[in-house]
């Protein structure tokens, strides 16, 4: 071609753009948007519910959102990793200790996919748990209270992003490093080495977290694997129960501009391990105890209080001395997702650079390991035979196939990221069935049940990471978006787009009737053992102790006790212990200090909440209700007397005088 002719043709490109978009318009409502019958199969009358809780993990804001579907409402956001002044999570005396680490008081957390519990493979609404990816912690919060009642931190491990995935009976969550760190052969300390001996020296874990019938945590052991970077996870069901699968990247080992260096091996590896033979190693004392100290803080439900427990060692396994723990399962290409179907038996990888999507057969992989086809081994981990493994291939899934999930008629559902759809297919032939645009480039994507062995395959959301000209702009940052997708039928229909809070990383979604019959409604005043509660107003006081004050107030519509305050001197530290005497759903009293340097109070009914502040004004300083409790929530208020330090005004306070 001439180049005159090849400056033509491209010029010619932008026109013949130009001149479609007249024939055919901008893109219409219609291709942007939702079907007609869209609205009515959205829209929650007023009055009435949603037919799902959907939990969306909150990323970088570090909690856990809950919204409406279909109704794509946002109803509540639960604190979980990071401090929230809307309750004083993590602000009050009595949330604090949740947010302990062996790094010290850590206020921001990363968290990103939440899973709920399951019983014999089916969400059973009692808990969720999520993971926290930058201070390696799991969470479990409690349905019944939408509240945070445990989190453990996870020692030997860097980053936290292969968890929080649950076996069918809850008995484990599973977590994994992300980064790769040294670490000592004796106790698996991080070292100070030059990071180019990452080869030598970099190791990571997979770890399980025991989780009793109360819901306490541990972790029962960990796995010792090959430096490499590990990605996500999932457990195995039916046939393939006793079993997690967790991706792994940079098989390479590389330690720098890894978007090229971790990009090089036509296949990486998903780690199978074989958790139930682990759990009885642990058992039977196997493996050694190591230097791991951690943290398990959790709400002592006696006293609605945290307390934070360090956990000095942890049991290690290492593939190299037991054996039949761990195999890996060769995978094209940089995997990122791993995804077991509902049946159990095939698990799915998104390989972000990979052609293909990999369907690997659980019955194939247990015959390979009885006839031991294995093309080498890796820190004495076999790894498996990748053609032998293998139930097919989906071809042409788009581009940037990250995540999978199923509906209960056998078809697979997958995200691409870079082409911006969701492609549907058939697990059994792997043959591609039918594709939808998403706007844009989703990351994960969620069925309800859909990771379980009982899909409610109604809804598909598609979780995206753009969201550009969907919303009106809000400056620079643009919210990310949610993308309701009705999969009833043989073709799948746009329903509804509705923005989410931080970065939603994944999601779960539950029938509303296995969670709604069990709110708690108010916490009953006769069983608050908290040492500073009131159980009514003639035990409300005001006591001196050195330099620290301590108030025990009480709170009932519309009015503190007491409300006047004497006594207070700069340099003393000053408690408020607040008792909301309500014993009725849904009255939560406020509080808050002009000036205080900490957040207020938000104080559930028949709950006590401590919260400490330290003046440093002379003065009489308002302190008032900010919860609307009733028509005279306004003059729900009272003041407090600031004196000179060293000033002889003696401690009084009142009511009603
Ligand atoms: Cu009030």
């Amino acid at each position: 071609m001439k180049l005159a002719n090849f400056k033509s043709l491209l010029w010619g490109l932008p026109v013949i753009v130009i001149l479609s978009m007249l024939m055919y318009g901008c893109p219409s409502q219609q291709q942007l948007g939702a079907n007609a019958d869209a609205a009515q199969k959205v829209y929650v009358a007023p009055g009435e519910y949603d037919e799902f809780y959907g939990f969306m993990s909150g990323g970088y804001s570090g909690q856990l959102s809950v919204y409406g579907i279909p109704s794509g409402r946002h109803l509540y956001t639960i604190p979980v990793f990071s401090q929230e002044a809307t309750n004083a999570y993590g602000y009050s005396e009595e949330s604090k200790p949740m947010l302990n680490t062996t790094h010290g008081f850590v206020p921001w957390g990363d968290s990103h996919h939440p899973e709920l519990s399951q019983t014999d493979g089916v969400p059973d609404g009692r808990w969720i748990f999520i993971n926290e990816n930058n201070t390696p912690r799991v969470a479990r919060i409690n349905l019944s209270t939408f509240t945070t009642d445990e989190i453990i931190e996870i020692p030997n491990s860097a980053g936290n992003h292969a968890s929080s995935f649950v076996t069918p009976n809850t008995e484990y969550v599973s977590a994994a490093t992300r980064f790769s760190i040294p670490m000592d052969d004796e106790n698996l300390n991080n070292e100070d080495v030059p990071i180019s001996e990452y080869s030598e020296h970099f190791k990571g874990t997979l770890s399980f977290i025991k989780v009793g019938d109360d819901g306490k945590m541990g972790i029962d052991f960990q796995i010792l694997v090959p430096g490499f970077d590990y990605d996500l996870s999932h457990a195995g069901k039916g046939p393939s129960d006793g079993w997690s699968f967790f991706t792994s990247y940079n098989s390479e080992q590389a330690h720098t501009l890894l978007e090229v260096n971790a990009s090089k091996n036509d296949k990486d590896f998903i780690a199978a391990v074989n958790w139930r033979k682990a759990a009885e190693y642990a058992a039977a004392g196997e493996g050694r105890m190591v230097e791991g100290e951690h943290y398990r803080n959790y709400v002592d439900h006696d006293t609605h209080t945290a307390k934070s427990e360090l956990i000095e060692e942890v049991r290690v396994l290492d593939p190299r001395e037991l054996e039949g723990l761990i195999y890996f399962l060769p995978t094209p290409k940089s995997p990122h997702g791993v995804d077991v179907d509902p049946s159990g038996q095939y698990i799915v990888a998104g390989g972000k650079l990979s052609t293909v999507i990999p369907v690997h057969s659980f019955e194939k992989m247990i015959q390979a390991i009885e006839n031991e086809e294995f093309e080498g081994e890796i820190d004495g981990i076999p790894v498996l035979n990748y053609d032998a493994i293998l139930h097919g291939e989906v071809e042409n899934p788009g581009l940037g196939p990250l995540h999978t999930e199923f509906d209960d008629r056998g078809n697979a559902y997958t995200t691409a990221f870079i082409s911006s759809e969701i492609v549907k297919w058939d697990l059994e032939t792997t043959q591609v069935l039918d594709r939808i645009q998403t706007y844009y480039s989703p990351g994960h994507l969620m069925i309800p049940g859909g990771d379980s062995q009982k899909p409610w395959g109604k809804y598909l959301v598609a979780l995206n990471k753009i969201t550009k000209d969907r919303y009106l702009p809000t400056g620079p940052e643009l919210f990310h978006s949610a993308q309701l997708i009705d999969i009833s039928g043989e073709k799948m229909k746009l329903l509804l787009d509705f923005p989410t809070e931080g970065e939603p990383h994944y999601a779960q979604a539950i029938p509303a009737d296995l969670v709604r019959p069990n709110q708690t409604q108010f916490y009953k005043l006769e069983e608050n053992n908290h040492p500073d509660a009131v159980k009514g107003e003639d035990e409300t006081r005001v006591e001196r102790d050195g330099n620290e004050v301590h108030i025990y107030m009480s709170t009932i519509r519309t009015h503190f006790a007491p409300d006047n305050i004497e006594g207070v001197k700069v340099g003393d530290k000053v408690y408020f212990h607040i008792t909301n005497l309500e014993q009725d759903w849904d009255i939560p009293h406020g509080f808050a200090v002009k000036g205080m340097n900490n957040s207020e109070l938000l104080i559930m009914p028949g709950e006590t909440r401590t919260i400490v502040w330290e003046p440093k004004k002379v003065g009489v300083i308002p302190f008032y209700c900010t919860d609307f409790c009733s028509a005279l929530h306004q003059e729900m208020q009272g003041y407090i007397r600031v004196s000179p330090e060293g000033s002889d005004v003696e401690i009084a306070y009142g009511t009603g005088q």
